[in-house]
């Protein structure tokens, strides 16, 4: 029986719906998915400063959920990722990494498709933070705003990304550079005839298989329990005891 806190680091409801049914979708009987998004922040992640301004969101989150077995950053930026981990006692994994790490169990090479061309460098960062700069054989924009995802036009967009990444990268596997894409991937695989990854139900199942292990972040290091600290201003409510 594990509880599983899957976050939307952004605002839009409608977006954490998708997230959490998809997310419902894979988990094992006996898993609990409660799917949440902060009340503050931005209505979606498309640029570093978006990104920034979304961790204190997510930060929140995990502090209200300190019952959970693991917890998912629904944000393909896997933003705020290694400052929950600090907070958290429960494995905290990123969508990003865990459907890199996916593909690379299911494929040689994988082509990631995300959203707009800005958010590719980011990709790229976590890419090789992650160690897979010789796995991913591109990185590739559809050039559809996040929120505009919802749309039948954007999935036609997305299918014809991910053919043509695939055709141009020679890659056996793809990415879905978005947590918006989550319920994407079977119908995107069954065009385009090879694996497609969402990170949000790779890491749905990395985290049940964590919390079936028993494991739980380490704290004897880096990940430690964040120091005692005062914090001032609009931020005052995250000082540390
Ligand atoms: C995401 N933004 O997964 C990222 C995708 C992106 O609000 N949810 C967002 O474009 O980086």
């Amino acid at each position: 029986m594990a509880l599983i806190c899957v976050i939307n680091p952004n605002t839009s409801r409608s977006m954490t719906e998708t997230i959490g049914q998809a997310a419902r979708a894979v988990a094992a009987p006996g898993t609990t998915v409660v799917a949440v998004n902060p009340t503050m922040g931005p209505a979606s992640i498309e640029s570093h400063y978006d990104e920034a301004l979304a961790v204190p969101g997510l930060l929140e989150q995990i502090a209200l959920h300190p019952g959970a077995d693991g917890f998912v950053v629904a944000c393909f930026g896997d933003p705020g990722l290694d400052a929950a981990r600090e907070l958290a006692t429960a494995p905290v994994i990123g969508i990003a990494e865990a459907a890199m790490h996916t593909a690379t169990l299911v494929g040689r090479g994988f082509s990631v498709v995300t959203t707009l061309s800005r958010t590719a460098g980011r990709a790229l960062d976590l890419v090789h933070r992650y160690g897979f700069s010789q796995a991913c054989l591109g990185i590739h924009a559809c050039e559809i705003p996040v929120l505009d995802l919802e749309t039948p036009e954007a999935r036609k967009a997305v299918v014809q990304a991910c053919r043509a990444a695939m055709e141009r990268d020679g890659s056996d596997s793809v990415v879905l550079g978005c947590a918006g894409m989550a319920d994407f991937c079977h119908e995107i695989s069954l065009e385009i005839g090879i694996p497609v990854i969402d990170g949000v139900t790779a890491a749905v199942k990395l985290a049940e298989g964590l919390a079936a292990l028993g494991l739980r972040t380490s704290k004897r290091l880096e990940y430690g329990t964040p120091p005692a600290k005062k914090y001032t201003g609009l931020l005052a409510g995250y000082t540390r005891p």
